[in-house]
C-alpha cells in the first residue's frame, strides 16, 4: 500500500467559533464556507493535545444536511493528525445517546457528534458538531473554552487530500490506510447493536413486550412512539418492532431518518410535536405517546388523549419509581440532579427518599462529574431530556423504556401515575416561554436591566400582584454553580428571582440558537392541596409579573411567545 501524504492548508481564523450550551451550532452555510469546518475539527484535535496521537475516536450524528461532507473532512484532517482508528455510524448515523454509549463501550478518547439536535435541518436550517469526551459525555467547560481559544488563533490544518472517502461511509466493515507510513482505520458499525444490548442490560426486556404485545390476561398497552424524522427512527425499530413487538404501522410514527427532518422541527414538545398531540386526542385507543428530537436525546411523554407530563414531573415521578428497573437493582440509586431552570419536583422525592439533590446549570455536561463520582444516578432538564448514569448524555429511548417499565410495574395510566404522584409531594407547576429569534442587542440589554435590578438590591422584600396572587421576593441572584467534584466554577448562568413561597422566575439566553437571540422564562410555583388545576391559569399571575419585572415586551417588542411549554 503506497503511503498517502497528507499536507499543511493554511488558514485565517473565525470570530464566531464559540461551542454554546451543546456544541458549535450554525447555518450549513456558515459550515460550508471555506475553512470553516476544517478550522474547528482542526481545533478540536489541536484541544486534546498529544492525546490525540495513536487514539480511536467516534464520529456520528443525527443524519442531517451535511453530515457526509462533514465526516469525509473529519477522516482527512484526523488521519493527517495522527489519529489511529475512527469508529463511524452506518452512513454517518448515531443518537447521541448511542455515541455516549459506543465511547463508553469501546473505551476511546471520544468522539465527534454531528448534530445541531433540535434545530431543524436541511440546506437552509442548521448543522452541529460536538465534541464529547472519554467518559461519552459533552466536553467540560475547560476544553470548549480551549477549542475557542484556539479557533482565534488558527493559521493551519493538517489534512489527507488523497484519502479517499467517497462512499466510506455506506458500507459497513474495516477500511486501512497507509498513511505518511502510519496505519489508519475506519471502521464502519451498526449504529444500533451496541446500544439495543445496553437497553436489554438496563430493562427486562420480556415484561415491556408483555405489556406492549399483551398477554392472555392484560390488554396490549397501546403505544405511538413518533421520531420526527430524526435519528431515533432506527432505534425504535430496532428496539420497539424488532424486539417488544410493537407493530410498525400502529405504533410508530416517522422513524426513516430524514436529511431536512421533512422540514418539520424536530423538537418534542406540544407546539412541534403537535401531530402526534393531535393524534393521540383524536384516537382513544392509544394509551401513550412519546416523541422524539433530532438527535435522539429528548423525549416527550403523553399519557391517553394527550395527557402531557411535563419533564419536571417526569424525571420525579421516574426518581420514585427506579427501583422496578433491573439496572437500579443491580446498581444502586444514588443521587438526582435537575438543572437550575427544571421544576422543583424531583427535590421533594430525593428529601423523602433520603438521596442527595444537586441544582446544575442548563446543559448536560454538568452532570458529567457527579456521575462519574458515583453520587449521581437519575438527572433531567426541563427542556424535554431525562436520563441516567447509564451513559453521559441524555437519552429518550432510554426515557420511554423507563416509562413504559413504571407502567408495567404499577399497572396504572400514565395521568393516575401523575395524579397520585402529586397527591403524594403536592404539584409544582411550570411552564417556559420561549421567544425564538428576538433581536440580539435588546435582547441582551433586557438581561443587563435585570442584572442591574439584582445588584441594586431593590428586589428582595419587594411584593407583586397579580390576578388574586401576590408574591414578596425572597432573593435574587445570577445562578453559580462550584461543582461539587472539581470545585470548576460557571458563573452567569442565569437570572432567578425567588419568592417567599417556592415560586420562582428565571431569564435565561438560550446557547443553542443559531441566529439572533432567544429569551427563555421560566415560571414554576408549588401546591400542596390544588393540584388538579390547568397549569397554564394556575401561572398565569406569576407569568405577568415575570413580564412586568423584566419589560420582556418593551425589550423584545414581542407580544407572545413562540414557544410555551
Ligand atoms: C437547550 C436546553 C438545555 C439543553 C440544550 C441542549 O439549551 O434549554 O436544557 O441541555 O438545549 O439540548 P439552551 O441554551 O438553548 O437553553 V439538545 O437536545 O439541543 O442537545
Ligand atoms: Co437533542
Amino acid at each position: 500500500m503506497a503511503a498517502l501524504q497528507s499536507v499543511v492548508v493554511e488558514t485565517t481564523p473565525f470570530d464566531d467559533q464559540k461551542p454554546g450550551t451543546s456544541g458549535l451550532r450554525k447555518k450549513v452555510k456558515v459550515f460550508m464556507e471555506k475553512n470553516y469546518t476544517e478550522n474547528f475539527i482542526q481545533c478540536i484535535l489541536d484541544a486534546l493535545g498529544d492525546k490525540v496521537k495513536g487514539a480511536t475516536l467516534v464520529v456520528g450524528g443525527d443524519g442531517r444536511y451535511f453530515s457526509k461532507p462533514a465526516i469525509n473532512t473529519i477522516i482527512r484532517i484526523a488521519s493527517a493528525n495522527e489519529v489511529s482508528k475512527l469508529i463511524i455510524g452506518h452512513l454517518g448515523i448515531y443518537s447521541t445517546p448511542a455515541v455516549s454509549a459506543i465511547i463508553r463501550q469501546q473505551k476511546v478518547l471520544g468522539g465527534i457528534v454531528l448534530t445541531a439536535s433540535h434545530n431543524p435541518g436541511g440546506i437552509r436550517h442548521d448543522f452541529g458538531i460536538k465534541y464529547n469526551i472519554e467518559n461519552g459525555g459533552p466536553a467540560p467547560d475547560y476544553i470548549t473554552d480551549r477549542i475557542y481559544d484556539l479557533t482565534r488563533k488558527i493559521k493551519q490544518y493538517k489534512i489527507t487530500p488523497a484519502l479517499e472517502t467517497d462512499r466510506i461511509i455506506d458500507v459497513l466493515g474495516t477500511s486501512k490506510f497507509n498513511v505518511e507510513g502510519r496505519d489508519f482505520t475506519v471502521e464502519i458499525i451498526d449504529s444500533t447493536k451496541n446500544y439495543v444490548n445496553l437497553m436489554k442490560e438496563i430493562f427486562d426486556f420480556n415484561k415491556l413486550r408483555a405489556l406492549i404485545r399483551g398477554t392472555e390476561s392484560t390488554p396490549p398497552f397501546n403505544i405511538l412512539l413518533d421520531s420526527m424524522n430524526g435519528v431515533t427512527g432506527v432505534y425504535v425499530r430496532a428496539i420497539f418492532v424488532d424486539e417488544l413487538g410493537a407493530s410498525p404501522d400502529n405504533n410508530v410514527c416517522r422513524i426513516v431518518p430524514l436529511d431536512n427532518f421533512g422540514e418539520i422541527h424536530p423538537d418534542p414538545n406540544l407546539t412541534y410535536a403537535k401531530d402526534l398531540v393531535d393524534k393521540l386526542q383524536a384516537d382513544n385507543n392509544y394509551d401513550f405517546g412519546a416523541a422524539f428530537d433530532g438527535d435522539g436525546d429528548r423525549n416527550m411523554i403523553l399519557g391517553k388523549n394527550a395527557f402531557f407530563v411535563t419533564p419536571s414531573d417526569s424525571l420525579a415521578v421516574l426518581a420514585n419509581n427506579l427501583e422496578c428497573i433491573p439496572y437500579f437493582k443491580k446498581h444502586g440509586i444514588h443521587g438526582f440532579a435537575r438543572s437550575m431552570p427544571t421544576a422543583a419536583a424531583v427535590d421533594r422525592v430525593a428529601a423523602k427518599l433520603g438521596k442527595e439533590i444537586f441544582e446544575v446549570p442548563t446543559g448536560w455536561k454538568y452532570f458529567g462529574n457527579l456521575m462519574d463520582a458515583g453520587r449521581l444516578s437519575l438527572c433531567g432538564e426541563e427542556s424535554f431530556g431525562t436520563g441516567s448514569d447509564h451513559i453521559r448524555e441524555k437519552d429518550g429511548i432510554w426515557a420511554v423504556l423507563a416509562w413504559l417499565s413504571v407502567i408495567e410495574h404499577k399497572r396504572m395510566s400514565v395521568e393516575e401515575i401523575l395524579k397520585e404522584h402529586w397527591k403524594i409531594y403536592g404539584r409544582n407547576y411550570f411552564t417556559r416561554y420561549d421567544y425564538e429569534e428576538c433581536e440580539t442587542q435588546p435582547a441582551n440589554e433586557m438581561m443587563k436591566q435585570l442584572e442591574g435590578l439584582i445588584a441594586s438590591g431593590t428586589l428582595v422584600g419587594k411584593s407583586y400582584s397579580a390576578g388574586n396572587k401576590t408574591y414578596k421576593v425572597e432573593k435574587a441572584d445570577n445562578f453559580s454553580y462550584v461543582d461539587p467534584i472539581d470545585n470548576s466554577v460557571a458563573k452567569n448562568q442565569g437570572i432567578r428571582i425567588l419568592f417567599e413561597d417556592g415560586s420562582r422566575l428565571i431569564y435565561r439566553l438560550s446557547g443553542t440558537g443559531s441566529s439572533g437571540a432567544t429569551v427563555r422564562v421560566y415560571i414554576e410555583c408549588y401546591e400542596k392541596e390544588n393540584v388538579l388545576s390547568d397549569a397554564q391559569v394556575m401561572l398565569k399571575p406569576l407569568v405577568d409579573i415575570g413580564l412586568q419585572i423584566s419589560q420582556l415586551k418593551k425589550f423584545t417588542g414581542r407580544e407572545e411567545p413562540t414557544v410555551i411549554t
